[in-house]
């Protein structure tokens, strides 16, 4: 007897509807849900695949102890929260709070059992935690907090509407869209030039999003905010500066005009790769798009002058009046407000220990974990809590990481794989299976082309003895409080609500669209699960000055943190041409970071943790395709394939994050027999974005050789 199951996908932002079909304990078929008023029926790959990551054999479905010989060990629950409570409240009384660092990974996102990850970091006090958002999206979230007060006030393309697209550092072909949930990416880019628009695409790599665009424009890795100044200047000179609307709004235009005066495009033309002329005609088109929007994501953020960058994005959507208004960028209206739920991002309350980096909504950069635990001194370092995360292959240098974790007094990892980073925990905590348990995107709602709710019951039941991510919180949380039970611990900090989904039914009831503030024609949490396929809630509506959080309820666009930048700008503009190449990265649509490589599915086919290299660059060093090459920079070197393609432009090299499998004590054997080499052991903590304390993961200079020529030398 088989039934169906509707289902969102939790596996990247875009939140796929899908419809499964579910026999006994199995996923048997998956299917897009076309009735998904935000998804209309596309899946990808991952999202076909959801049944086997359920069903993997290697997904840890009981507790695992650390033993005195070293190897882990089955237990239950009691005896793992218990040895993993005491642990991490042994390392603080020796060494004071600080001395337990938290990471939290990726698809902690992707669960609204996180909306409980408050009690755990109350629990434990520390000054060091750190997320994957540092390794990723800092930079747009600091953009957004200087110009409207709030980190994940974040405006998104409207892409279903917009007459032109500029995609700066972004590749949704694949990503299906970040920071821009956006299912079926490709389609719906291919749609904007069915309807008569453009698209235009800057990226050191012609991409799968470059292909379907109108026009692709090669840029050196790391120049964004140069291009993006000289746009911002072309617009001044060429008076086509029209906010439009927003011209009541904004304060100090003028300021950024005078900023930005240095950087023409004759100016940043050698440094960014691109002429003057296209600079010139890139500006032009975007002021005289009926609508535009501007959009930068990872691309851009990895980068020291990253938040720059993403300030610029802003400044030009706002300098073509494209904020806020339909076709441009817009922000949502989520039916649980994201933005109410969250803190929104102060600074510099305290600064890291060792670099002195200012924390950010709480956080320390990911990339200064190995410091924190290597350098001796009061606070530093001993224990360490991750969830959802594998910063050993995902932060730079993480194989320094690596070896600073395994000396560490004491780790314990939340995760459903045994992996390179957790294989040195002394206990790991698996939850549930995904598909054990409810699903609402808390986050991405709030992040999405189209205001959709929706919310999905479990698959499968969960196990008697299985925990939830959110009772695996609270349940650390309890006994560290050293509270009795887990309703307490709860209610000291949540009050009136048992688990994570009444949250949610509370949240919807009082947020936009609820019935809280819509007594007349309002909804209810009630009507959101009555509704398998999601509620439609309209495309995105024009929110300001409502929306804003700045004091003011202004936009002030001479962020004093953007002047502090202006002479780093100025010194990127005289680099002299180097012979290095640059290293970037590149995703695939079969795979999402560093844990989707255990699927026999998605991981078929040739090898995709490959260099790509321009043919002169390879022709230069005596590179051939398929060769094995080592990729070197000043932190290390890997060994992968060469994959010589024009794809990637002269000076530039890509390599995929996430791989380097053949390590240890990982659980993961599909993984660990397509291993791939770990980009991030090349990568480089000390570039980084002095504004956001993001990675620069995009600026590493490498050199590449073929093997056999190391052979010989
Ligand atoms: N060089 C380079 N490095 C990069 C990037 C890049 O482009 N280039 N990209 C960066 C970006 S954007 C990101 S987001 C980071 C990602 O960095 P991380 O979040 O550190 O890495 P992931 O590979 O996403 O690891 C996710 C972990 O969560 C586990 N997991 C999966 N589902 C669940 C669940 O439901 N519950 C729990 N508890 N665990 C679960 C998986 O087994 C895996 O171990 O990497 C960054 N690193
Ligand atoms: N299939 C798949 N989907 C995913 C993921 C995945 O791993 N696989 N990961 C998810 C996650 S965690 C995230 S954060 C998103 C990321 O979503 P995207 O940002 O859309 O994804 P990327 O492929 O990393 O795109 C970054 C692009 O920037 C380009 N780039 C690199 N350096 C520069 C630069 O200096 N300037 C410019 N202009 N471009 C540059 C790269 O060539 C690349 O094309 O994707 C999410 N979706
Ligand atoms: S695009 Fe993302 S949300 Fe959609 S099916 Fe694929 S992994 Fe799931
Ligand atoms: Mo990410």
């Amino acid at each position: 007897m088989s039934r169906t199951v509707h289902r969102t996908c939790h596996l990247c932002e875009a939140m796929c509807g899908l419809v499964l079909e579910v026999e006994g304990d199995q996923v048997v078929k998956v299917t897009g849900d076309v009735d998904d008023p935000l998804s209309e029926g596309y899946l990808c790959p991952k999202g076909t695949a959801i049944g086997d990551l359920h069903a993997d054999p290697d997904r840890r479905r009981q507790p695992l102890l650390r033993q005195p010989d070293g190897s882990f060990e089955p237990t239950d629950w009691e005896t793992a929260l218990d040895a993993a409570a005491a642990g991490l409240k042994g390392v603080q009384e020796r060494h004071g709070k600080d001395a337990v660092a938290i990471y939290l990974g990726n698809p902690s996102v992707h669960s609204h059992g996180s909306l409980f990850l408050p009690l755990l970091l109350k629990s434990l006090e520390t000054r060091n935690l750190t997320t994957a958002s540092t390794v990723d999206q800092r930079p747009q979230e600091m953009a957004a907090w200087m110009l409207y007060g709030h980190s994940q006030l974040l405006p998104i393309p409207d892409l279903d509407r917009t007459d032109h697209l500029l995609i700066l550092g972004a590749n949704p072909a694949v990503s299906n869209g970040s920071l821009m949930t956006a299912p079926n990416a490709k389609a719906r880019i291919k749609r904007i030039r069915e309807r008569g628009g453009t698209v235009t695409v800057i990226d050191p790599r012609r991409t799968e999003t470059a292909r379907i665009a109108d026009e692709h424009v090669f840029i050196r890795p790391g120049t964004d905010a140069l291009l993006l100044s000289a746009m911002v200047t072309t617009l001044f000179e060429e008076g086509l500066d029209r906010p439009g609307d927003l011209t009541d709004l904004v304060d100090n235009i003028d300021q950024v005009a005078a900023w930005l005066a240095p950087f023409t495009p004759e100016r940043v033309a050698d440094a960014t790769g691109i002429d003057a002329e296209t600079i010139r005609r890139l500006a032009r088109n975007l002021a005289a798009a009926p609508t535009a929007a501007v959009y930068g994501r990872l691309g851009i953020c990895l980068a020291r002058t990253g938040t720059v960058a993403s300030w610029l994005v802003n400044v030009l959507n706002i300098l073509t009046g494209n904020l806020d208004r339909p076709g441009g960028v817009l922000f949502t209206t989520p039916a649980l407000d994201f933005v109410g739920l969250t803190g929104g991002g102060r600074r510099d309350r305290w600064r890291s220990r060792v670099n002195d980096s200012p924390e950010f909504s709480g956080e320390i950069p990911a990339a200064e974990l190995a410091d924190e635990m290597l350098t001796p001194g009061e606070g530093q370092v001993r224990g360490l809590v991750v969830n959802a995360g594998n910063p050993v292959l995902s932060t730079p240098n993480g194989k320094r990481l690596d070896g600073a974790i395994a000396d560490l007094e004491f780790m314990v990892s939340i995760d459903i794989y045994v992996t390179e980073t957790n294989r040195h925990a002394d206990v790991i905590l698996p939850p549930v299976s995904a598909l054990e348990r409810s699903h609402y995107d808390h986050a991405f709602h709030n992040l999405a082309v189209r205001n959709t709710v929706n919310w999905s019951p479990p698959v499968f039941e969960a196990p008697a003895d299985g925990r939830h991510d959110w009772e695996i919180f609270a349940d650390l949380a309890m006994r560290i409080f050293g509270d009795p039970d887990r309703a307490t611990t709860i209610a000291r900090r949540f009050g009136d609500v048992a688990n994570p989904d009444e949250l949610v039914a509370n949240g919807i009831a009082f947020g936009p669209w609820g019935t809280a503030t819509r007594p007349e024609d309002g909804i209810t949490f009630e009507d959101v699960v009555a509704a398998p396929s999601g509620i439609d809630l309209g495309p995105l509506q024009p929110r300001l000055p409502e929306r804003l959080r700045t004091p003011a309820k202004r936009i002030d666009l001479a962020s004093p943190a953007i002047a502090t930048q202006l002479d780093t700008l100025a010194a990127m503009l005289d680099v002299a041409p180097v012979d290095e190449l640059v290293l970037i990265g590149r995703r695939h649509l079969r795979s999402n970071n560093s844990w989707m490589h255990n699927q026999e599915r998605l991981i078929k086919g040739r090898d995709r943790c490959t260099c790509m290299i321009h043919p002169a660059d390879a022709e230069a060093r005596g590179i051939t395709d398929g060769q094995q090459v080592e990729v070197r920079s000043s932190t290390g070197a890997i060994v992968v394939p060469a994959e010589v393609s024009d794809e990637v432009m002269p000076g530039v090299v890509s390599v995929p994050h996430g791989w380097g499998h053949d390590v240890d004590g990982v659980g993961w054997k599909t993984a660990a027999a397509n291993p791939g080499a770990s980009v991030n052991d090349v990568t480089d903590p000390s570039l980084f974005d002095p504004l956001s304390g993001n990675a620069a993961l995009s600026e590493v200079r490498v050199e590449v050789r073929p093997v056999a020529a190391l052979a010989t030398a």
